[in-house]
């Protein structure tokens, strides 16, 4: 049998919990927001801002280097990441995480590819013979339709800026022997992938480039090329000789160690936030394909999805 002691203690101590969780409130402080180059982030970082702002909290969104973003989140600079995806991100947010203040605030729903690839007409007009297998790039008959004026007589991969993944791409094409046919170019930003598909269709000419799902191009049909087996050693930066594909990997989402602590209410709707592929093809598409501002897509998915986050918040 408990002693009256006892069940006192455990009285005031639940009392004490009681009355602790139900005094929690969010700091005035702003969350901080990392905006990057590329459009479902942007209308995500704007959709969870919003989300935020409905429970009462304040927001700050600053522009970020997508790899040092790990490092800022780490010292407090920046509060979130809510996109991090583990073919371009993943090292960075583990290297930060283990060295202490980064917390993995979980997975959405959609999983991930980040790879070269082709615009799927591009196979049905049979330009590249034998793709989806990157085999297929060493044949003439294929690298011969892929030339640009830059090119020097070599077919063209026309990778994301060069921030995103350093020279993985042209360390790639030597590990796997087709940099003989082969060279990289980096585009300015994101935009410019957008605009070399859509020339590439005009004048009807192969183009490989470099894209993700989820995205807008979802919809539109684009193929991946199928690369050598991601494995855990095989880049360059973890060993190996680079001449492998991306992971399909996971999108996570990454906090500052505080913000549990600092905000509990915001950091329990964002650990509970999860988009699927359909809706980070959306927030893309409300920019890419229908040209609205980032800000005006965003407010019209949450008003679109009142019932997907409204659900996260309570
Ligand atoms: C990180 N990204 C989605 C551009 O590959």
């Amino acid at each position: 049998m408990k002693s009256l002691q006892t069940m006192v203690a455990a009285c005031c101590i639940s009392l004490v919990a009681v009355s602790g969780s139900a005094l929690a409130e969010d700091s005035t402080k702003p969350i901080v927001i990392p905006i990057h180059n590329w459009s479902s982030q942007i209308v995500m970082a704007h959709v969870i801002g919003g989300m935020f702002e409905s429970m009462g909290s304040n927001v700050e969104y600053v522009p970020a280097d997508t790899q040092a973003v790990y490092e800022s989140i780490r010292n407090g600079d920046v509060t979130i990441s809510h996109e991090v995806w583990q073919s371009t991100f993943g090292k960075s947010f583990y290297n930060a995480m283990a060295k202490g203040g980064v917390i993995d605030a979980g997975t959405h729903e959609a999983t991930t590819l980040e790879e070269m690839g082709v615009p799927t007409w591009v196979i049905e007009k049979d330009l590249c013979p034998g793709l989806p297998n990157w085999e297929a790039l060493k044949e003439e008959a294929c690298y011969k339709n892929f030339t640009t004026a830059d090119s020097d007589g070599k077919g063209r991969w026309l990778e994301g800026p060069q921030s995103w993944h350093g020279d993985m791409m042209p360390i790639r094409l030597k590990a796997l022997g087709l940099d003989e046919h082969w060279t990289v170019k980096f585009a300015g930003g994101a935009d410019a992938l957008w605009t070399e598909l859509a020339s590439a269709k005009k004048e009807e000419r192969g183009t490989v480039v470099f894209n993700w799902t989820p995205n807008f191009t979802d919809a539109e049909g684009f193929t991946f090329i199928e690369f050598p087996e991601y494995t855990a050693g095989c880049r360059k930066e973890d060993g190996g000789d680079g001449g492998c594909g991306s992971p399909k990997g996971w999108l996570k989402k990454a906090a500052n160690y505080k913000f549990p602590k600092t905000h509990p209410a915001a950091y329990t709707a964002f650990s509970k936030t999860s988009f699927t592929t359909k809706q980070v093809g959306e927030m893309a598409a409300l920019v890419d394909t229908d040209k609205m501002d980032h800000k005006d897509a965003a407010k019209k998915w949450l008003a679109d999805n009142e019932t997907t986050w409204k659900a996260w918040t309570k």
